[in-house]
């Protein structure tokens, strides 16, 4: 029973503002609204919310609830309004700029609205560094990107933003340019940081560069006068192998899972002296030999 009855007072009211039956105050008609709160602060970042509610007053001062309240925004672009929940609205920053958020209801007398203003200026809360991981291989590059945000993460669209500065802990490891572009120069690790001086506020950011100590590393291969040393030798895919031929002249045939450039010398030899670099960029098991010398033989074993 209670349910049907506040069912049909619902509808005397959406079909008709001005029911003498209104709202919760039979007699009263929707004369006003008032926004509250009265004020909203600015917003500092887009996609923060605030939420505002219509306070309806009858003709006789009463305050009238299930009146329906129309929200509407003076600009879109600054600040939105969500569908009406209730009595209130949450009002959503989208862009910076001034604007004004109306709650308007319809009384017998036409209808009657209240405004707030709302201000979005975005404030500088962060500088954010992209990618978030950057792993190098010595003399490899890496393009970073430097956004002044604010506290949403999301990109200042303000007059007068300038550029992050980035700078690196050690130019040894990692060397950065002026716009951000990382050039890798030898295995360790070093720190690169992009600073900007904004709105009166400095922020920095930093990433961490690894310059990798495994990958692409460069391994050792020697010879005596009849044996490779180390005469076998565990590396990566990727990892080069400097073969520097001494005492006496050696070839160095692959068997199997052989290098990019392939054997080193041909059937007599490349004489003492000589320092040939290989490239194994195949996971597996390498054996070698020297065809001059009987028993001349080594292996490397490439993990992926
Ligand atoms: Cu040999």
């Amino acid at each position: 029973m209670n349910k049907i009855g506040v069912i049909s007072i619902s509808l005397v009211v959406a079909a008709c503002g001005g029911s003498d039956d209104g709202g919760t105050t039979p007699g009263e008609r929707a004369a006003s609204v008032t926004i509250s709160p009265a004020t909203v602060a600015t917003f500092a970042s887009l996609g923060q919310t605030a939420g505002l509610t219509g306070q309806v007053r009858g003709d006789g001062g009463s305050v009238l609830n299930n009146v329906t309240i129309s929200w509407t925004t003076l600009s879109a672009s600054v600040a939105s309004v969500s569908a009406a929940t209730g009595s209130g609205t949450t009002v959503t920053s989208v862009g910076n700029g001034n604007t004004k958020i109306i709650a308007t209801v319809a009384t017998p007398s036409g209808a009657r609205s209240d405004t707030v203003d709302v201000a979005v200026q975005q404030a500088f809360a962060a500088v954010l560094i992209t990618p978030a991981t950057v792993n190098l291989q010595a003399n490899g590059t890496q393009q970073l990107t430097a956004s002044l945000v604010d506290a949403r993460n999301t990109a200042l669209a303000l007059p007068g933003v300038p550029a992050a500065a980035f700078s690196t802990s050690n130019s040894a490891v990692a060397d950065v340019s002026a716009t951000g572009l990382v050039t890798a120069k030898t295995n360790g690790n070093a720190v690169i940081t992009a600073s900007a001086t904004f709105q009166g506020i400095t922020h920095t950011a930093t990433r961490s560069v690894v310059v990798a100590t495994s990958v692409g590393q460069l391994h050792e291969v020697t010879t005596t006068a009849a044996s490779f040393s180390p005469a076998s030798l565990t590396i990566r895919a990727g990892d080069r192998v400097r073969f520097t031929i001494a005492a006496a002249p050696h070839n160095v045939l692959f068997d199997s899972n052989p290098p990019v450039e392939g054997d080193i010398g041909g059937a007599g030899g490349v004489p003492p002296g000589t320092v040939e670099t290989r490239t194994f960029n195949a996971a597996g098991a390498t054996n070698y030999h020297c065809s001059i010398h009987n028993g001349m033989t080594g292996s490397i074993t490439v993990n992926p």
